[in-house]
């Protein structure tokens, strides 16, 4: 059954294509640095929101039908969402996809019946898998949608919680390993607190590093070599959570020495309700070695929620692609859409257009950073400013080969009052601005 007949193969058209259904950016085969577009993004699918989501808000019902054909909660609705997803992702051009435990399958009355539904779809999904060519960028479990993790799961009050918490962890480890996935995500849903006043901060986060170290001895024995990833988010749905930016999350990673195993999952809209840009996020990954994949989005500025909008601004994806090439690209991770359509954009024609914009979005801001690289005025800028260090006293700090006697004897030598050189802000803010629009 076909689900999406309105559209075939969505192809590259050029920037002038007024065909919705068309990319205006996105070549997938065009080479760029010696690598194709489609292999610098990796666009992944999230089949939460794309197969699952309706659209259901804080006040109002769903608007999408999302069923596919099927009877929701059902097994053969899960088998009709594989259906649904794998016809969507090969007519997008989608070589990866991401999921949730509890995306995938519905629950069973317990934990084994909901395993056996997970191993059903699993081997429904693989061979769908093994048609397509589309593979597993990451999966994960579903920690936070269960009352029984509403003190946390890792950093549950309650033992008999964690274990059940091992316990889908171990499975979702189970199911990512057979799809071949190449990373796994730890998004702390409910780790996190709600008031000092009844949690126990250091041994809820004792808990969830033991977690994760156990976590990590099990995908190992049984051959997993993909990556580990920390998506860190301040709040909601905790009013506190514990990995609330990647400085934060780094600095966990490394206290609880798991830092062998783990990187990343870089969110746009959870850096901006973190207070920082996407851009610093990723930059803040990239310097310490953690930059592993990227949950692509964007938030509103105006407001101060997770309203997970397909990423469109090009001035945002072409800083985060500056970021992730300097970088040196993705390796086990890639370019996850966690993000879904509008509300009111609830035809299946809105999903598509909304993969669209997103996708073209970042093959634009690829295109761009590019063309920043080439440009060159940036980094000879930054390389220009830092230029006192490459000789002299300030070669001998950059060699660490100086100490604080010699450093003060040294500047009462120097001529009052110093200049350390404009910032350059608007400049380089122009520079950006002539390569982004000049053709
Ligand atoms: C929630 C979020 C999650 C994670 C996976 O804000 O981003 O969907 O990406 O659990
Ligand atoms: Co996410």
């Amino acid at each position: 059954m076909e689900y999406f007949d309105f559209v075939d193969q969505v192809k590259y058209e050029g920037p002038k294509s007024k065909n919705p259904l068309a990319f205006k950016f996105y070549d997938a085969e065009r080479e760029i640095y010696g690598k194709k577009m489609k292999d610098h993004l990796k666009f992944a699918m999230a089949w939460w929101h794309t197969l699952c989501a309706d659209g259901t808000d804080m006040f109002g019902s769903g608007t999408m039908d999302k069923s596919f054909g099927q009877t929701p909660a059902t097994m053969d609705h899960a088998r009709s969402k594989v259906d649904a997803g794998f016809e969507f992702m090969q007519k997008l051009g989608i070589q990866y996809f991401c999921f949730h435990d509890a995306d995938i399958a519905p629950e069973g009355k317990n934990l084994a019946e909901t395993n056996k539904n997970l191993d059903d779809i699993t081997d429904y999904i693989k061979e769908k898998m093994d048609e397509t060519g589309i593979k597993l960028l990451w999966g994960t479990s579903n920690l936070f949608t269960k009352p029984i993790f509403m003190n946390g799961a890792g950093s549950s009050n309650s033992a008999d919680v964690y274990a059940y918490a091992a316990a889908k962890i171990k499975k979702a480890i189970d199911c990512t390993v057979k799809l071949g996935g190449t990373g796994y995500v730890f998004w702390g849903g409910r780790e996190g607190y709600e008031t000092l006043l009844n949690t126990d901060m250091k041994f809820e986060q004792e808990n969830i590093a033991n977690l994760m170290h156990m976590a990590v001895d099990y995908a190992r024995s049984i051959g997993f070599n993909g990556d580990f990833y920390i998506e860190p988010k301040p709040q909601e749905p905790m009013k506190h959570q514990y990995d609330y930016d990647a400085a934060t999350a780094i600095q966990f990673i490394e206290k609880f020495g798991l830092e062998k195993d783990f990187k990343l999952n870089i969110e746009a809209n959870h850096a901006t309700l973190a207070g920082h840009t996407f851009e610093h996020e990723l930059r803040v990954a990239a310097i310490n070695n953690m930059l592993g994949s990227v949950d692509a989005n964007q938030g509103d500025l105006l407001v101060g929620w997770d309203t997970d909008q397909f990423p469109t601004d090009v001035y945002a994806t072409t800083l985060a692609m500056l970021e992730i090439l300097r970088a040196g690209g993705f390796t086990t991770g890639g370019l996850n859409f966690d993000s879904k359509s509008r509300r009111p954009s609830n035809k299946p024609e809105d999903w598509f257009e909304a993969f669209i914009v997103g996708m073209d979005s970042f093959a634009l801001g690829l295109i761009k950073a590019v063309a920043i690289l080439e440009d060159g005025r940036l980094d000879q800028f930054i390389q220009e400013r830092y230029a006192s260090f490459n000789e002299g006293m300030g070669k001998k700090v950059r060699d660490k080969a100086t100490n604080l006697e010699e450093l003060a004897a040294y500047a009462e030598t120097l001529e009052e009052p110093l200049d350390p050189g404009a910032g350059k802000q608007e400049y380089l803010e122009a520079v950006v601005n002539q390569v982004l629009f000049s053709n």
